[in-house]
Formats: structure tokens, sequence, C-alpha cells
């Protein structure tokens, strides 16, 4: 394989060469093994779809050897080790990414050129892995990234579903859906272990054995199978797991004697009833049944975990067997409260299965557990019905039940009881059962006499231990029948509050972003902070530098190489500090702008593609991608540009272009099915582009683009590309955001309000590179009520452009019922609940301030490095330090 001539000279470069020369070699024989003998595809042609197969399956040869070496060390050193738990990990695709990582580009370009391919073709070949929504699935998979690169032991758990995230299209309609089969042709990553798989108990009952243990009997078993990813770590041999569970029927459950009798479909309900908990991410819950496969797929991740978990720990101890080591060797982290279930699942297996006390079970449990708030949203911390989850998971709620009720010994213990109205406060919020009677030695505390003789609280209890709602209301309705002045009160349905089992039944509760963290201790969860203030903690959110600078913005990785000295700042962040002294040279500031532009030619020929729409490369390119949702007020930039579009229609041609600098607005995300408010602000911004788009005035003045299924590529594209990011969420309302860190790392200007990491990256990229408007958190309770009391007047320009949407201006779609959200408190009013109205004008007066600094070219580049150069701290590796020593306590540990 090698050039015998360049070595028997000895010339450095040539024998440099020559070795790179083998390496392709051997990478394109593994590649063309892999094409013959483990691809899926028919023997003739090597075509691109073939070669991203083969090629994935090489890489992932390497990726095993690490990966085996990895774990045999953590196992023979037993380490402590991080489990992280999570519904979702958005992680795009892994091709590019491997292979850098490993070093291989080089190799790997040069052995696809000589098999016919270009190695940027074939990485576009591999489907996105969409197991995931929005940011939280998205800094899981950052988080992978980090704590492979620093040789932290540790897992990622979830499911593996069978379709992805929907596919958006965007039609005359709006947002339409399709299922994202990402699976269908294989996926070369993953390597399915059958002999790792666990069983999973649903419905049942409870009994008490003959040796006094409760015991979970009968109900419907499934099985839970490993799917493993290898996570490989930037420039490390470490290589980590990410474990994803599929489902399926125990094998004897099939009906041989039903299929053969001819009933094939009812023989294969078992199987698919078992199958399609891993069907799709977040299933519809309107019904009854989407609501238990929401639960079913929460207890699968959970509880198949922990059985993982526990049985590693079991093998790593030996015969002797520690369990108050437990914590000592593995920290379990739920990402938000969709893996709350860990909590009892661990109780019930170490006391039921491993025959452990309740106390030391409990002791076990919570040095174990920690819990990662994300969301301040009411509607997303997740309730449950207790009715619901005593049919499924029985055990689980006896549990649940008891720590419930030592939550409230507790806090009795602490406030005593002579104040009942305070003990009542703080029964209300941090109960983890909600309407649920409390036990009778404090409940009789809180009936006074009268109401003692009016409910007979023996009828009560029965009720509720039928466990049915439907018994309860019948019952409840005779009750009152007897009472003939009181209408009937129905009774408030009774709902385990999972936060709560998170925050009780865990040693650390996080916030994703400082303003975040002091929320949730202020305000969600002030009471338990009052209670237990070391508890909580801030985790400022980061991503991984490694996908959202080096590998998708090359041309801008290779300036940064070159000025802050070289390629270290991959791993060490802080070096992007650097950039601060170059911040006006002319050399510098020059090769930024054609970075940027050739970012940018990119996107025009994508943009041409997917919306069919062209746009010049030298308007700024003005982006808002994330999900669609009132609280991110996308509804507020396309106002903003609705407006502009006014004005610019009252101008002549030459003021026009006087005062306005012309925009390419960019919109993508996707509204989740059911959100019909966010689905009809997707309709507005692709009339209002319609509209505005095909309008000979205006021409490359402006453009309103929405690109249609924003997904982890996309973003790769577009970020490095944009100019102006968009991040405007009602102060208070986003817990942190992900992508404005990665627009900031590409030297994007960022507008936004104070709010989530917004006031971090502000703060480090200095107050001058960042467009700041609207409200503050501390005020947003106040305005609300002022407008709720009809104090607040609306801004005459915002009020135009209500009046301008609803005159037809971008088409007959009516309206209605989103500009209703807007407005008062009576039909679809929901009194402009996120301040639209209130921001509106300090927020077209900063899109002012913004026209302006683009205008000096030279001052806008300046903000733009100093933002990449402030960046930094924003690195995943930050704050997965920090998770390691705060949280988790586990080390860094390198293969040799
Ligand atoms: C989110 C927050 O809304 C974001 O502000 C935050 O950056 C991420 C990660 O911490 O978490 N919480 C949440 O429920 N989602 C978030 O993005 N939702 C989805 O990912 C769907």
């Amino acid at each position: 394989l090698k050039d015998p001539i360049a070595v028997e000279q000895g010339d450095a470069s040539s024998i440099d060469k020559s070795k790179s020369d083998a390496e392709a070699v051997a990478v394109a024989s593994r590649i063309t093994y892999h094409a013959e003998f483990t691809s899926s595809f028919s023997p003739e042609g090597f075509h691109l779809p073939k070669a991203y197969y083969a090629t994935a399956q090489s890489i992932r040869d390497s990726l095993i050897i690490n990966w085996n070496a990895t774990y045999d060390m953590y196992e023979k050193m037993n380490v402590k080790q991080a489990y992280y738990l999570s519904m979702e990990f958005l992680q795009g695709r892994a091709l590019l990414n491997a292979i850098g990582n490993l070093e291989l580009s080089g190799a790997y370009g040069e052995a696809l050129r000589k098999l016919g391919h270009k190695l940027e073709n074939v990485v576009l070949q591999e489907p996105d892995a969409a197991l995931g929504n929005g940011g939280l699935g998205r800094l899981a998979s950052c988080f992978l990234d980090s704590l492979a690169t620093l040789n932290y032991p540790a897992w990622g758990y979830g499911l593996r579903y069978k379709y992805g995230l929907f596919k958006q299209l965007i039609t005359k309609e709006g947002q339409e859906e399709v299922a994202e089969n990402w699976l269908e042709m294989g996926n070369p990553w993953e390597i399915i272990r059958n002999d790792i798989s666990y069983p999973v108990k649903f419905y049942g009952k409870v009994v008490t054995g003959s040796d006094g243990k409760r015991r979970w009997i009968g109900g419907e078993d499934i099985v839970a199978v490993a799917h493993d990813v290898p996570i490989p770590g930037y420039k490390t041999k470490t290589t980590i797991n990410l474990r994803l569970w599929s489902t399926k029927v125990p094998s004897v459950d099939f009906d041989l004697s039903a299929f053969n009798s001819g009933e094939h479909t009812k023989a294969c309900e078992s199987q698919a009833n078992a199958e399609k908990i891993c069907y799709i991410l977040y299933p519809g819950d309107d019904s009854l049944e989407g609501k238990t496969l929401r639960l079913k797929q929460q207890y699968t991740l959970c509880s198949a975990s922990l059985q993982d978990i526990i049985k590693c720990f079991e093998k790593r101890s030996g015969e002797n067997v520690l369990w108050k080591e437990f914590p000592e060797k593995v920290a379990v982290q739920m990402n938000d409260t969709h893996p709350t279930l860990c909590i009892p699942e661990l109780m019930r297996i170490l006391i039921d299965l491993k025959g452990i006390s309740w106390k030391e079970a409990w002791d076990i449990t919570q040095r174990t557990v920690a819990y990662t708030n994300h969301t301040v949203l009411p509607e997303a911390l997740e309730k449950w019905s207790l009715e619901l989850m005593q049919k499924l998971l029985p055990r689980h709620v006896e549990i649940i039940e008891m720590i419930d009720e030592e939550l409230i010994n507790g806090i009795v213990a602490e406030f005593g009881k002579s104040d009942p109205e305070l003990l009542e406060r703080k029964f209300n919020s941090m109960r983890i059962l909600e309407n649920v009677e409390l036990p009778s030695s404090i409940a009789d505390m809180f009936i006074k006499p009268k109401e003692m003789s009016a409910i007979d609280t023996s009828e009560v209890s029965k009720v509720s231990d039928k466990g049915s709602l439907a018994d309860e209301e019948d019952e409840f309705v005779g009750n009152t029948e007897k009472e003939v002045d009181l209408p009937p009160v129905p009774i408030p349905p009774k709902m385990v509050r999972m936060a709560n089992l998170c925050v009780v039944g865990g040693h650390v509760v996080n916030g994703v972003a400082e303003i975040h963290s002091e929320i949730v201790k202020q305000d969600v969860f002030n009471d338990f902070y009052k209670l237990w203030p070391e508890k909580f903690q801030n985790k400022t959110n980061g991503v991984t530098p490694r996908r959202w600078i080096y590998y998708c913005n090359p041309d801008l990785s290779k300036i940064i190489t070159k000025w802050t000295g070289g390629e270290d700042w991959v791993l060490n962040t802080e070096k992007l500090a650097e950039l601060r002294k170059f911040a006006d040279n002319e050399d510098l500031q020059s090769e930024w702008r054609a970075a940027k532009r050739i970012n940018k030619l990119k996107v025009v020929s994508f943009l041409k593609e997917k919306t069919g729409y062209s746009v010049s490369p030298d308007a700024m390119f003005d982006i808002q991608v994330k999900r669609i949702h009132e609280y991110k007020r996308q509804l507020l930039n396309i106002f903003g540009i609705i407006y502009r579009y006014k004005k610019m229609k009252e101008m002549n041609a030459i003021e026009r272009k006087e005062k306005f600098t012309s925009r390419v607005c960019i919109f993508g995300g996707k509204a989740f099915a059911t959100y019909a408010q966010a689905k009809r602000i997707v309709k507005l911004i692709t009339d209002v582009g319609a509209t505005v788009n095909n309008d000979p005035d205006i021409g490359d003045l402006l453009k309103v683009l929405f690109v249609p299924d924003y997904n982890v590529s996309v973003a790769e594209l577009l970020i490095p590309a944009t100019e102006l990011s968009q991040h405007i969420s009602t102060a208070g309302m986003e817990a942190s955001g992900t992508s404005n860190m990665k627009f900031s790392m590409n030297g994007c200007i960022l507008i936004g309000t104070l709010d989530g990491a917004n006031v971090e990256i502000r703060e480090e990229v200095g107050e001058d590179n960042f467009f700041l408007f609207g409200a503050q958190a501390h005020e947003i309770e106040g305005l609300r009520k002022e407008r709720a009391e009809g104090k607040f007047v609306p801004d005459a320009r915002f009020e135009e452009v209500k009046e301008y949407v609803r005159s037809g201006a971008f088409g007959p779609y009516n309206y209605d019922e989103l500009m209703a959200s807007l407005e008062g408190n009576e039909g679809f009013g929901r009194g402009d609940y996120f301040l639209v109205g209130k921001d509106f004008p300090s927020y077209i007066e900063c899109q002012e301030k913004v026209d302006e600094a683009y205008r000096d070219q030279k001052r806008w580049t300046r903000m733009s490095i100093l933002n990449s150069a402030g960046s930094y701290k924003f690195s995943s590796d930050r704050t997965i330090h920090e998770y390691a020593r705060d949280i988790w306590n586990i080390q860094s540990l390198e293969l040799p």
C-alpha cells in the first residue's frame, strides 16, 4: 500500500502523503466491504444512498472498538456513572460528526473520491434522527457530545420512536403534518441488543404476599429491547452509549391458535399494542387512550432504564451488593418531568424486589436522582390523573401516596399545627397529590364543626377506595341531592403533580439559565425553596461547539483558527475571546464578511429549492427559527414585518430605499399538530410572504419566507448564514433558549428581550452588541393586570397592523381568531396574554436601530465578531463540567 520510492527517499512530506494515501485505501476497502456484505441494497451500482450506508457502517466499526474499550474500562475501574434519561434526543445527522471526531475527514474524503463520490454529498443522504421536538431534545444531544468529548462516564437513555417528529409541509392551507419514516431504509448507527431486554408491566393489581411484602401481579406484560447508538467524543477514544428502547410482546404471547383459526388481526393485537408505545413522540393526548399511551411511554423509559442500570450495578458489585453505595456509583438525571416515574420505580425495585426498607430505599433514591426543570409554563408542568395512574401503575401509586403522606408530615413538623391557613397554603402548593383528601389526623384540623356534620367522611373515603372517578361523581351527586339549595359542585379531578414529586424525590433541582433558575426558586417552587434552599441550583444551558461552529461553519472555523492561533478553541472555547483584540482589524473583518457571504449563498440556493423564491445575498438575513408558540412571539415578528411593508407601500421608491435596508426575513419551525393558534401564525406568515414577495414595488427590499420542515440539519445551514437572529419571547417565559447561543457563536447579532439565556449572552457579548427591547420579567404580571383592567391603551401602530390584517390585505383567510388572541377576554379573546401589543412599539423602534447599524458594515462586522468572541461561556462543555461537579459527582477518565 505504501509508495516505496517516497519511503526510500525519506522525504517527510512524501511519507505523510503515502501514509494518508494508505489510510484512504484502507478506508475505501472497508467501505466497499460494507457495500457488498452489510448494506441492504442490491448488488449492482454504488449510488449515493448505498455509499452513505456503507460509509456509515464502516465508521461504526471504528466506533464500536472505542466504545467497547470505554465501557470495559468503566466497568473495571468501577467508577461512578451518570445516566441521562430523556424522552427526547434530537441527534440530527451523525456521519460528518463521527468522521470528524475520529479525525478521519481527510481519509474518508479521499476514499470516497476514489469510489466516485464527494464526502459532502454522501453526508447529505442521512435522514435526521428527529427523536425530539425542540430545545430540550437538542440539549440532551449536545450533552452527550460533551460528555463523550470530556471523557465523563455516562449514558443516555431514551425511546426509539419508529417515526421521528412529523415532517412539516407548507401548503396553501398552512402547516400539514406527515409521518417521518426515518427508519425506512434502516439505521446504520444502531445495534440491536437482542440479549438486553427487560419486562415492563402495566395494569394488574397489588397483593400482599405471605412474607408480608407487596407484590404487583397480573396485568399486561411487554418487553423493552435495547438499541445502542455509539456517541463518539471529539479527538478522544471515549465513545459513550445512547441506549434507546423499543417495545414488543414477550414471544410466548403470540396467540397461535387464534391465528390458525383465521382470527389474524386478533392474534396480532397484543403485538401491535406493545409496539405502538414506541411509534411516535408525544402522541396526541386529548383522548384517554392518548394519555394512557403517553404514560406507558414514560414508564417504559423509566422501568427499562432503571432495570438496566441496576443490573449493571449488581454485576459490578459482584457477590456483595451494598445498596447504600448505589448513589456513589449511579447518578440519574431526569430531563424535565417526563422521567419522573424513576422515583417510584426505583423505590419499588428496591423495596419489593431487593427487600430494602422504605427508609433506606428513600435515602438511596433521593441521593441518586436529580431533576432539571425546563419550563415555567403552567400547562407544561405535567399532571397525571390519579385514576389513570392507579389503573396503569397501581403499585407506584401506593408508593407516591406514601411519599405524599411523608411530605405532609414533614410540612406539619416544620410549621407546627398552630396556623391551619398557612398549612393549607403549603399543602396546596407542595403536595404531590392534588385534590386528594388529607390523612384523617391532619384533615381534622381543617374541617369546621358545621362541615363535619354535613359531610359524611366515612362515605368519602369509601368512594375513593373504589378508585373510579365515575363512581365518585355519581356518589357526589347523590350526596348533594339531599341539599336542595346547593347546585351540584363538580369534584375537581385528583391529580399527581409530577414536578412536585421530582422536587421531593431528587437531591437537586436545577433551572437552565440564571433568570429561569431564579423564577424557579422565587415563584414556581418557592415553598420548596424556602424549605430546602440547598436543593436548588442553576445550570445555564450550552451547545456543542463541534456541531454548532466547527462542522456547520467550516469557513468561519478556519478564520477563528487562524486568528486565535490554532484549533484548540474547539475544545477550549475561552480561546474565542482572543478574537476581541481584532474586532476592528480590517483583514479579519473582510475575511469575516466573506465567510458570511459564502454561507448566505448556500442559503440562497436552498431557499430557491424549498420555497421557490429567489432572494438577494446582499440583503440582511433576518431569521427566527424555533418551535411555533405564542410565547415565542413569531406574531410580534410578523407584525413588525407587516408594519414595515405597509410603511414601504406608503412611500415612493426613493424614500423606501433611503429609509429601509433590504431584508430577507426567514421563519422556520413546527407547530404542534393540535395547536390551532400556532398553526394560524404559520398561515399568516406564509400569506404575508405570498403578498410581499410578489409585490413589484418592493422587490429585494423585503422578502418573507417560511422554510418548511425546520430540523437540526436545516439549522446547521441557516445559522451560519444569519445576520440578525430573533429571540423575542415574553420576558420570563423562555426558560433559556439554546439557538440564541448557536447564533451568537456564529457571529449573528441578536434582537431580543431580557429572557432566558439572552440575559447572559448580552452580558458576555456586551450591551452594544445586542439589540434589546421590551418589558422585563418582573413587570409582566403588573402589565397583564393593567391589560385585564382595560387600562392599557395599545399603540396606534399596533392597531394599524391589526386593521391591515383584518382588511384582507393578505388574502381571504379569516384571521379573527388569531386577532382575538390579542384582545379582550371574551370568545376567543386571550387579552393579549403574551403582551405583543405592549412590546410592539419598542420592538419596531429597536428594528430601526438594527437598520441603522447594518448600514455601517464595519460597525456591524465588529458587533458580529464580538458576538462570537463573547459566546465561549455557552459551550455545553462548560455546562457538563458543572453538572459533573455540582450534581453528579463524576470524574473524567480518559482511555489510555
Ligand atoms: C425548553 C425551553 O422552552 C427552552 O427555553 C430551553 O432552552 C430548553 C432546554 O433547556 O427547554 N423546555 C421545553 O419544554 N422545551 C424547550 O425547548 N420544549 C421542547 O423542547 C419541545
